[in-house]
């Protein structure tokens, strides 16, 4: 059996995806955050934007799902540090550790300033929308570098909205049910020929503003449909801002920052003086 390291384990799609291959793959599951444990998988608590950490977590799996980071659109700092600093640790720990496959959840708002009547396929160039599309960009990039000139097999999934069920109108295009992320992942960890690939995590939408040709010959066979649910979300939906509303990244389009879906939980008071004062802290252990 496989092991698979997943980062950022605790987080909305880490949960729903760990959930899903309990039981197929060894999961050696990673966050900053404290965990609710799945089944039999293992938990390295590790701070990806130090090397020492991502070095540590990497070492003896077959493939990384690199799921860790800023999520959303907000702060350059926390940007900078989990996304770019701490992508970059994750791929050069690999390289140095000898794993050779890495999963790149990237993001839809890579390319968020596409118009929402376009088709867009895996060849587009790219629109990221926010700084943190930006930042998914970065990994993209990093990930070709390194199956360019490192050999690796990197597989970067342009990633949707991972729900059980679609919660508005623009999710209705870029919904991605838990099965059906399962499916992605499986292929872009057992498929044979990966090198660098891009693909939409979505799935089967009749909404869809993707060509998601290139998940289709890699043999993605999307089951779940967001159009089940348009009747129902199309009734609630209130108009938004019209710049937001003709972009395919909405709201990431016009936003400084968008709430988070899954913040980090509150530190108690002592971890947090802990996290303000680090040296004094530790000297005092
Ligand atoms: C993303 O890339 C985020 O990680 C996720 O939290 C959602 O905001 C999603 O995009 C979205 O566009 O709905």
């Amino acid at each position: 059996m496989k092991t698979i390291l997943i980062t950022g384990a605790a987080g909305d799609v880490g949960t729903h995806l760990r959930r899903e291959l309990a039981g197929r793959y060894r999961i050696r599951a990673s966050d900053l955050r404290p965990l609710q444990k799945v089944a039999q998988e293992t938990f390295m608590r590790a701070d990806i934007s130090r090397m020492a950490d991502a070095l540590r977590i990497t070492k003896g799996v077959d493939a990384i799902v690199h799921l860790g980071g800023y999520s959303v659109e907000g702060p350059w700092e926390g940007i900078l540090s989990a996304n770019i600093i701490g992508c970059y640790n994750v791929f050069e720990a690999a390289r140095r550790n000898g794993v050779k496959r890495i999963l790149f959840p990237t993001s839809n708002h890579a390319v968020g300033f596409y118009r929402r009547d376009q088709t867009i396929d895996h060849r587009v160039y790219i629109k990221p929308d926010s700084r943190y599309g930006v930042s998914k960009v970065f990994g993209e990039a990093l990930g070709s570098l390194y199956a360019d000139k490192y050999g690796m097999q990197v597989y970067c999934m342009r990633i949707g909205n991972v729900n059980p069920e679609p919660i508005d109108k623009r999710r209705l295009s870029i919904w991605f049910s838990p099965r059906d992320l399962a499916q992605l992942v499986t292929i872009g960890i057992e498929h044979p020929d990966i090198r660098f690939e891009i693909v939409y995590g979505i799935s089967a939408n009749k909404r869809a503003w993707y060509d998601n040709a290139n998940a289709y010959r890699l043999g993605y066979r999307p089951q779940d449909d967001s159009e089940v649910y348009a009747a129902e979300i199309l009734a609630k939906e209130k108009p938004g801002d019209p710049t937001a509303e003709k972009y395919q990244g909405g709201v990431f389009c016009v936003a400084e920052e968008v709430p988070n879906p899954a913040p980090l939980p509150k530190l108690s008071a002592r971890a947090s003086r802990r996290k303000r004062a680090p040296r004094r802290a530790a000297r005092r252990r």
